[in-house]
């Protein structure tokens, strides 16, 4: 079997399929942008494409405000979606359908790969200036992809055994000390050296996938190797952390599992290749909010996850220097989301923290091709002011999960800085989940948003 048809999200169109189709596009002879959506589970790309390519179809004809940056405002003439051969649909009809749905609902989570063209047909410039000549069909391709993938860089330069002890030290602090019980000493009693035995090689991993799994339903983010938290890998390519494995004979348990890392990084080693290295515009979105609230080690091992995520991209600026044997980065917008769960004097420290965790070092080499933005793709709540003890104060109200009544909130302060450890009890945080706001349908606009129009101006600038 390939290794590439068990890619979890991607068993029907397999890896291959997808780089092919990417690479059959040119960016080069064709008028448009191609522009990847990344970023950890639930950190909003779903309900961010959604609400983009909304507003794509509709900003011609709303009031400026509704999306204030949209460079061809004058000159749309109309506006399309069409499929992007080769690649899944994202079904962009069905997840507007849940925003605008009778109590409107999140949409449910995705996995694997998705994506969809915008095709805007455009007035012809001036003719008379020259410089303004432009072509009448613009595409804004938009590819939907989970950022898990991008968890699995380090892999590539750690051997089985190296990336075994990285991994158990890992799983012997904090909350994964109680988490990993089950599959660490199930992974004890697992004798190296012995004859392979498919059957116990696949009930332990499938307790080491169980293990995973767990951590992320606890708000822990590092999780390697990424795609075993999405679909189902089958049982036969599964592998765990064993570092006692070390050079075992062929035939072994031991080497049975080094073979099946080898396999995986293959195919990660070809994910970087041909798919992650054809993207040269990306948004990264990242959920500080949600990490923030789960408390310090969250928020910590989401650092550690979204700093591997963008070694990535630093690789992809330097493209001889390490893995990826092509690719530039032309764009990269950063993008803190869920800014509505905040009031609006907070956007700035949420941009502030966004900053802290990327790193002053990545920020500085990359300052000419990033943008760093706090942003609410669909905005859930409003503010308002209220007077408490004299003083004048911002709530948010809004729909909290589950319920079906408004209610005001103080989301607190939010750290412009990654607050030392010292220091997190200081903070009380309330960041609530909110249900979608009640629109209705049909809502021929933008949605209400908070700086979705600059994500576009970032990425085409
Ligand atoms: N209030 C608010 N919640 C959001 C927003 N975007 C995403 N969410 C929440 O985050 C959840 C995950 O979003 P989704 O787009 O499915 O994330 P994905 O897994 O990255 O595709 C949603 O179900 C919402 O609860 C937003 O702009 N505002
Ligand atoms: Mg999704």
């Amino acid at each position: 079997m390939s290794p590439f048809t068990w890619l979890p999200g991607l068993a029907a169109d397999s890896l291959s399929a997808i780089a092919s189709a990417l690479a059959s596009v040119s960016p080069l002879n064709q008028a448009g942008y191609r522009i990847a959506v990344t970023g950890l589970q639930r950190s909003g790309k779903t309900v961010f494409v959604t609400s983009f390519v909304h507003a794509l179809l509709h900003a011609k004809d709303a009031p400026v405000e509704a999306f204030p940056f949209f460079p061809w405002r004058e000159r749309v003439r109309e506006v399309e979606l069409q499929d992007i051969p080769g690649l899944p649909a994202f079904p962009y009809r069905d997840r507007l359908a849940d925003l605008l749905a009778e109590p409107p609902h999140w949409p449910a989570p995705t996995e694997g790969l998705s994506a969809v063209r915008v095709r805007l047909r455009l007035a012809p410039a001036a003719r008379l200036d020259r410089r303004l000549l432009e072509p009448q069909t613009l595409h804004l391709d938009l590819i939907d992809y989970p950022g898990e993938w991008l968890l699995d860089l380090p892999l590539l330069s750690l051997d089985y055994e190296e990336w075994s002890a990285e991994m158990e030290e890992l799983a012997n602090a904090g909350k994964r000390t109680a988490l990993s019980v089950q599959w660490s000493a199930q992974a004890r009693a697992l004798d190296p050296a012995a004859k392979e035995d498919p059957f116990a090689l696949a009930h332990i991993g499938s307790a080491y996938v169980d293990y995973l799994k767990r951590c992320r339903s606890e708000g822990l983010s590092f999780l390697q190797p990424g795609r075993f938290l999405g679909g189902t890998a089958p049982l036969e390519t599964l592998f765990f952390p064993l570092s006692r494995a070390r050079s075992s004979r062929s035939g072994t348990n031991g080497a049975a599992l080094a073979r099946r890392y080898e396999a995986y990084r293959k195919l990660v080693r070809r994910f970087y290749e041909q798919v992650f290295g054809r993207l040269r515009r990306q948004v990264l979105l990242v959920d500080l909010l949600t990490a923030l609230q789960q408390g310090q080690e969250s928020f910590a091992d989401l650092a550690l996850a979204t700093r591997t995520v963008v070694e990535a991209f630093e690789d992809l600026r330097h493209p001889l220097a390490k893995v990826l044997p092509i690719g530039r980065l032309d764009r990269l917008s950063l993008v803190a989301t869920k800014a509505d769960h905040i009031t609006s004097g907070q956007l700035n420290n949420l941009v502030g923290l966004l900053r802290d965790m990327l790193g002053e070092p990545f920020m500085r080499a990359n300052a000419r091709q990033s943008g760093l933005l706090a942003i609410a793709s669909v905005r859930a709540t409003a503010q308002v002011t209220r007077l408490w003890q004299g003083e004048a104060m911002q709530f948010l109200r809004g729909v909290p999960r589950g319920r079906s009544d408004a209610v005001e909130v103080r989301p607190g302060e939010i750290p412009g800085q990654i607050p030392d450890r010292g220091s997190w009890p200081g903070f009380v945080f309330n960041i609530r989940d909110f249900e979608p706001p009640r629109l209705g349908a049909p809502f021929e606009k933008p949605l209400p948003h908070i700086n979705l129009d600059k994500v576009l101006q970032s990425l085409i600038a």
